[in-house]
């Protein structure tokens, strides 16, 4: 039991969101700061801990689930999002927050990121998005700047980077946004702007890999980035303004809430046989025999 500043007791202290693993990345990786926002945000809005998983792909932002102190399931290259839907469903009382990488979302997972995003099924997909792979030494992902230089592509990548928050647009997702490894405050809300939204929330994190990716630095970012709420005009509940916004990319880069929207049917709340109790925790007439399953699977 901690108390916050305003003296109200809080049910679960900064420690619950922690775990002994210390996660294996290179001294200043973006990564850092993306496992702190993560904790501070699930503490900043007293998410039960034992009523969260973090389900994720597998890279060097994926280990990052074994540092926070909730539930988790480390499941393989691209798969995490169908892996979420699938704990989703079985059961919806839970909070699912999904982790991949560039590769893993926009590469080899690209499919499940679609329909993870048509579906709309509620949960948060964070994009740590280094522009590289860096858990196979940097290689060009689907993300890196055209002309991008890696030992597989040592006269620069010769193919057109995806921009995620477009893809998340236009394939349905209703939350949709941008933060940054170098911006711990904005990061930490965003995120939980992302938790607290009902539907696909997506947020791709310019997530920094100092040891691999010398062009997309900080001090790329710095002077191009700025957060849409400063752009007066603008209106993250308008899918059209929502779609131009994120197309920006080069001297300016937008940041922040680029899309919202409360009113499309999310996944799990349309599907009648789970409108009571969570699967997970309905009565059996008989025990389920999952070894009989996994044996049957050999
Ligand atoms: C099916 C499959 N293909 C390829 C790999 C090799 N592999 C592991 S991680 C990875 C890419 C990691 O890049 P990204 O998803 O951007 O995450 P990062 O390490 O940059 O955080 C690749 C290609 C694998 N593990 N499984
Ligand atoms: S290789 Fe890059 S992404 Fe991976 S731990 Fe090192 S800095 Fe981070």
């Amino acid at each position: 039991m901690s108390i916050d500043q305003d003296g109200i007791k809080l049910k679960f202290d900064t420690s619950e969101y922690k775990t002994s693993i210390h996660p294996k990345w290179c001294p200043g990786c973006g990564d850092f700061a993306i496992l702190k926002a993560v904790k501070n945000a699930l503490y900043e809005l007293q998410i039960d801990p034992t009523q969260t998983i973090l389900v994720a792909g597998i890279g060097c932002s994926s280990k990052m689930m074994h540092s926070v102190g909730v539930y988790g399931l480390h499941t393989i290259h691209g798969r995490a999002l169908p892996v979420a839907t699938g704990v989703k469903l079985g059961n919806h009382g839970l909070n699912v927050i999904a982790f991949g990488g560039d590769g893993d979302m926009m590469g080899i997972g690209g499919n499940h990121f679609l329909h993870a995003a048509r579906r709309n099924t509620d949960m948060l997909l964070i994009i740590p998005n280094n522009q590289t792979y860096g858990l196979t030494t940097g290689q060009a992902s689907p993300t890196s700047d055209f002309g991008y230089k890696t030992s597989t592509s040592p006269d620069g990548t010769i193919e057109m980077p995806l921009n995620a928050t477009q893809l998340a647009l236009t394939a349905g997702a209703t939350f949709v946004a941008r933060s940054s490894s170098a911006d711990n405050d904005h990061l930490q809300k965003m995120i939980e702007e992302g938790i607290k939204h009902e539907g696909f929330a997506v947020i791709d994190v310019l997530q920094f890999c100092i040891t691999f990716n010398k062009i997309n630095t900080p001090d790329y970012y710095e002077p191009r980035l700025y957060d849409t709420s400063e752009d007066k005009d603008f209106d993250p509940s308008d899918l059209n303004q929502a779609m131009v916004k994120s197309y920006q990319w080069g001297d300016k880069i937008p940041k922040g809430v680029i899309y919202k929207n409360t009113t499309k049917p999310v996944f799990d709340k349309e599907i009648p046989q789970l409108q009571n109790t969570p699967m997970a925790l309905r009565e059996h007439d008989e025990p389920v025999n999952v070894s009989k399953i996994f044996n049957d699977l050999r």
